[in-house]
Parts: C-alpha cells; sequence; structure tokens
C-alpha cells in the first residue's frame, strides 16, 4: 500500500482520520479506523446497523461461525435484517423474548408464558401463528 496509491488513477477520498489513527478503534468495535473506512462500516459507531450486534462480533460471527466470505460478511455489516424476515439478525442469534399462549383456564382467559426465541439470521423465521395457539389448547384440553 501506499506507493501503488497513485498508479490506479482513482481519486482517492479524504480519510475521516489521520494516518496515526488508522489502526485506532474509535468506536471500540474491534475493527480498526481503517479497515472501516475500507469496508464502508462506521468508524463512530460501533454497530453499522443497529441490528445490535457490534461490527467486530458481528464480522466474527459470519465469518468464523458460518463461514461467510468476507465480501458478503462485510454486506451482511450494513444489513440489520439478512434474511428480510423483520426480526434483526442481533435477534435471532443472541435470542428474543416472546409472549406466547399455551392454553386458556377455567374463565377462560388465555395463559401466556414468555420464552425466549432463536432464530437463524440466515433462515427467514416463521412466527408462530393463531393456528399453532389453537393445535397447543386442543392438546392441552385433552
Ligand atoms: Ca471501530
Ligand atoms: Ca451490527
Ligand atoms: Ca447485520
Ligand atoms: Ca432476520
Amino acid at each position: 500500500m501506499g506507493q501503488n496509491d497513485n498508479t490506479r488513477g482513482i481519486k482517492r477520498r479524504p480519510k475521516p482520520f489521520n494516518s496515526a489513527d488508522a489502526h485506532g478503534d474509535k468506536d471500540s468495535d474491534g475493527l480498526d479506523n481503517l479497515w472501516e473506512y475500507e469496508n464502508g462500516t462506521m468508524i463512530t459507531d460501533a454497530d453499522t446497523d443497529h441490528d445490535g450486534i457490534k461490527d467486530g462480533a458481528e464480522l466474527h460471527y459470519w465469518n468464523v461461525t458460518r463461514g461467510i466470505p468476507n465480501e458478503t460478511a462485510v454486506e451482511y455489516l450494513k444489513d440489520p435484517d439478512v434474511d428480510k424476515d423483520n426480526i434483526t439478525d442481533g435477534k435471532e442469534i443472541n435470542g428474543w423474548t416472546v409472549k406466547i399462549i399455551v392454553g386458556y383456564d377455567e374463565e377462560n382467559k388465555l395463559i401466556s408464558k414468555e420464552v425466549t426465541l432463536y432464530g437463524d439470521p440466515l433462515v427467514a423465521y416463521r412466527a408462530p401463528r393463531e393456528e399453532d395457539a389453537t393445535t397447543m389448547k386442543t392438546t392441552l384440553e385433552i
């Protein structure tokens, strides 16, 4: 790097930090300023896509845990909901709490309980539907 910059013939954007800061980590997300600048993630926001997982941890998840190639992983860092199921990557990976209906009491009031659900951020999650609750009710009454 450095010496080859002039031979590329592309206009270089001014860097938002001086070279001494290139290996700093302004937002403490585990990725240095230069990497973030070059990959288009936010240097001053630890969670670029606001999906609940900091950039460094999210990159590690995609790269290492899921074996996603770097180029795609970088896109996922900027996408809060990769599988477009309206549940953020952070929720699917770290779990989220929902109330589910487990049955009805004697007065026919719904009994619900809170459960933590986990999803796969690469597979669209199918939310429990009303039919499921009915099935559960039937099962409970038997
Ligand atoms: Ca950083
Ligand atoms: Ca993120
Ligand atoms: Ca993401
Ligand atoms: Ca999702």
